[in-house]
């Protein structure tokens, strides 16, 4: 019989639990908005060299379109180089014709599990609307807002989040190149259509840092450059988020938040 239980102590270590690391991620090194395949091995990949990360992901579950597999059959499949990152998050790969099938719930969760436990802070809920500038108009944190406010309509005022760097991982959204694109600053091609060849390729070529302290990863690389859509081959958003970190740690060695 489990016993002694209080309702009113569970919410306040709740809240006392949350808003104490909440507060801790007002400042960070990076922030990755979206918690897609790219986003999350950026993000693992950063925090495992010891830098402050926060995902901002404003769906409950983190892992983007990883989960649906193809058409809703819940397997992906990646291409046989990218054997080393999936062991690397737990995964032993098994190649049929050429190509690794994975199943697409397990490498969702693999990714969370990996970025969760190399110390990336997950923030679920988080729906970002805006980018903030600093003094020299380079990109330098988030404007962010709850889902709920955000499907509902309600008027709420949001919440900055400052960073050395923001990765745009929002997938076909691009929502942080839209933030700039609307002003003027950047233009947005749009993906072009379906070729697993080209749009591999394409997404790992096209990560980069495209103004000044945003990098973009992922589809949304497709989106800003016209590469090709490639469905559900996942090869080149694990290499995307692994060339996105090494942009960052080209630049962010020196200057990391400790
Ligand atoms: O779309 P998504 O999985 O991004 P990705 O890393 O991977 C693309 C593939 O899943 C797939 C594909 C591969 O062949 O084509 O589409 O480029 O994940 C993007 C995440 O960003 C979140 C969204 O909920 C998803 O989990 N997101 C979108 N808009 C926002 C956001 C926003 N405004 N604020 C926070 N998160």
């Amino acid at each position: 019989m489990l016993q002694g239980i209080s309702d009113l102590e569970v919410s306040r270590l709740i809240i006392r639990d949350y808003f104490d690391s909440l507060e801790a991620s007002l400042d960070s090194d990076v922030i990755v908005v979206g918690g897609g395949p790219s986003g999350l091995v950026a993000a693992y990949t950063l925090a495992e060299q010891g830098l402050k990360v926060n995902v901002m992901e404003k769906r409950l579950a983190p892992g983007g379109g990883v989960w649906g597999g193809g058409k809703g059959f819940n397997r992906v499949v990646l291409e046989p180089e990218l054997a080393s990152i999936l062991k690397e998050i737990g995964i032993e790969p098994a190649e049929t014709n050429g190509y690794l099938v994975v199943s697409s719930v397990l490498l969702a969760a693999s990714l969370i599990k990996k970025a969760v436990e190399s110390g990336v802070n997950l923030l679920n809920l988080f729906a970002i609307e805006d980018v903030y500038f600093n003094e020299d108009r380079a990109v330098a944190g988030v404007v962010v807002n709850d889902t709920a406010y955000k499907m509902t309509g309600l008027h709420v005022d949001p919440l900055t989040f400052r960073s050395r760097f923001v990765l745009d991982s929002t997938g076909h959204e691009a929502v942080v190149l839209n933030c700039l694109a609307k002003r003027g600053i950047l233009q947005i091609k749009g993906e072009d259509a379906m070729n697993a060849q080209l749009g591999e390729n394409g997404v790992v070529e096209g990560t980069r840092e495209v103004y000044p302290g945003l990098i973009v990863t992922g589809m949304a690389c497709a989106q800003f450059f016209g590469t090709p859509r490639m469905g559900p081959i996942f090869g080149g958003m694990l290499l995307s988020g692994k060339k996105a970190a090494r942009l960052v740690m080209d630049k962010a060695p020196a200057t990391a938040t400790p």
